[in-house]
């Protein structure tokens, strides 16, 4: 057995049984190894964000890191962004990392880089592997360290003579520490300052919103202490719909999450941050905790944030019945094709447990409103604001749902910095439904440009964020990738082209043209 065949059988033996890959020459033992272990899945990505984004999407949804497979500092460095967003995520993720054999180091051969300074940029845990006897530890280190607290990236590095030179066999996995149970006197604390009927909010996010229990919790103390309920505004995972307790995101636009956290004096965070502008705006707040305010922590640390909201709830003496959220959808809209009656569509037509990978910017605003009454179904979203990431989420997610529908809700600008996901969707037959928000524009930059006050902008300017000159033919990219594809122009076509998409068990697409701003 070689370095390579210990590590991929170790990441199996860890519960890592599905590979992303992009190789080069220093990775072909670990891609000759792949026979070797037929339990690994090797998914091939034809840019490394969409390898690292499918990861994340993978994780996302079965709760168990994916590994990488990228080659040298170029091929990290070209998923950096999305790994950014896996962070963002708290995303238990493994890169494996090839690099030249280690007596070539030295030479400064033309791939040669400071791959450990990409890494560390993104990873909670990195190591370089040094000898083909030690990798397989290595291996079940970086899964145990990937599963660590929320979840992190590890990125282990993996010389080419560490893989092609005899190994001692495949080892165990090391399990993550627990989270630890909540403390007492933390939750008794803040309980009592709920108790003093002043205006309250809890905000809540990360493995809080991902299921029934979490959500619940959180209900149960809105209810218990008549505290609004929020949701940080860009959660990994979101479990919502009919039969679910509804949670409002916070908004995107500080002016608007300023007046969904206007006059509060008490807000207890938990498993997510505390609230901040996106952007630094002149003459503009960049904190958004009104003054006044006294923020609670609950679940700080290893604390788990679940067992947490359900110990504040129980010491507040919260009713166990809580407000779900309604069942129903609206009508199939006509007219017009619109961000409007795009959303309407989708919420008529949503399948339950369906999947939605979000990145649907400025046309997706009001899909989140059609389809709040669906039934049960998960929401990812943009965790770091590096776009590019809906197409690959969705390949990720789609590997990890088993017989669920992945839908990805897609902004045409950020659809083209990784459209060749819908490659790698074709070749694994991947059930995505994609539907093109095709308004061609940086619409969203249009409205920020106006809002830093950069003055009036000139032709140039404006050219920067056009997309129109050509406009994208949507539907040629996704037939030269392998996915059928329709247009749609209006209301009436567009419902009945995304019927017909979703009734397809595999990849397809649905470009909406939209009109250039809502
Ligand atoms: C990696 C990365 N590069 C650039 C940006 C800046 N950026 C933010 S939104 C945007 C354009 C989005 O356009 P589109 O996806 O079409 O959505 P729309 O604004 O039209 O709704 C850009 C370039 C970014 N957020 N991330
Ligand atoms: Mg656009």
């Amino acid at each position: 057995m070689n370095g390579a065949q210990s590590l991929i059988r170790t990441l199996v033996n860890c519960g890592v049984d599905v590979c992303f890959t992009n190789p080069g020459t220093s990775e072909m033992h670990f891609v000759a190894a792949l026979d070797d272990v037929p339990e690994m899945r090797g998914i091939l990505g034809l840019f490394e964000g969409v390898v690292t984004g499918a990861a994340d999407g993978y994780a996302r949804i079965a709760g168990r890191p994916a590994a990488t497979l990228l080659h040298l500092g170029p091929g990290l460095a070209n998923g950096w962004a999305n790994l950014h967003n896996a962070r963002r995520a708290h995303t238990p993720l493994v890169n494996i990392v090839g690099d030249h054999a280690l007596p070539h180091k030295h030479l400064d051969a033309p791939l040669e880089s400071d791959i450990e300074a990409i890494a560390r940029a993104v990873s909670g845990w990195v190591r370089t592997s040094t000898s083909s006897e030690a990798v397989a530890l290595d291996a079940a280190d970086a899964v145990r360290a990937s599963m660590e607290g929320p979840g992190q990236i590890a990125t282990l590095i993996l010389p080419a003579d560490v893989s092609w030179s005899d190994a001692r066999g495949p080892a165990e996995p090391t399990n993550p520490a627990v989270a630890g149970p909540p403390q007492a006197h933390r939750i008794e604390a803040v309980a009592a300052a709920l108790g003093d009927g002043q205006p309250a909010a809890l905000l809540v996010g990360g493995r809080v919103v991902r299921g029934e229990d979490g959500l619940v919790a959180a209900a149960r103390v809105a209810a218990g202490t008549g505290a609004k309920l929020l949701c940080e505004t860009f959660p990994p995972r979101l479990l919502r719909g009919a039969g679910v307790p509804a949670v409002e995101r916070l908004g995107y636009l500080s002016e608007f999450a300023e007046m969904q956290l206007a006059g509060l004096r008490h807000l207890v965070v938990v498993d997510c941050k505390e609230p901040v502008s996106f952007f630094a705006y002149p003459d503009k707040a960049s904190v958004l905790v009104p003054d006044g305010c006294q923020v609670h922590h609950i679940a700080e640390g290893d604390i788990d944030p679940v067992a947490a909201l359900t110990a504040l709830a129980d010491e507040l003496g919260a009713p166990a019945e809580v407000p779900l959220q309604a069942a129903g959808r609206p009508e199939a809209p006509t007219g017009d094709l619109t961000a409007q009656t795009m959303a309407e569509a989708l919420g008529h037509l949503l399948p339950e447990g369906a999947i939605v990978s979000d990145e649907g910017n400025t046309a997706g605003l009001f899909v989140s409103g059609a389809t709040a009454g669906c039934p049960p179904h998960d929401w990812l979203t943009l965790t770091g604001g590096a776009i590019g990431q809906g197409m690959p989420l969705a390949t990720g997610a789609a590997v990890a749902a088993g017989d669920r529908k992945v839908v990805n809700l897609q902004a045409d600008g950020s659809a083209l910095y990784t459209i060749q996901s819908l490659w790698t969707q074709a070749r694994e037959g991947l059930d995505v439904t994609t539907i093109i928000l095709n308004n061609q524009s940086y619409a969203i930059l249009n409205m920020e440009l106006a809002r830093v006050g950069a003055g009036e902008p000139g032709p140039m300017a404006l050219s920067m964020l056009d997309l129109t000159n050509p406009v994208t033919d949507f539907c040629a990219v996704a037939q030269g990738l392998g996915v059928p594809a329709e247009r749609a122009t209006d209301a009436e076509g567009f419902t009945a082209a995304l019927e017909r998409a979703l009734a397809i068990p595999g990849p397809a697409l649905v470009e909406a043209m939209l009109p250039p701003t809502l």
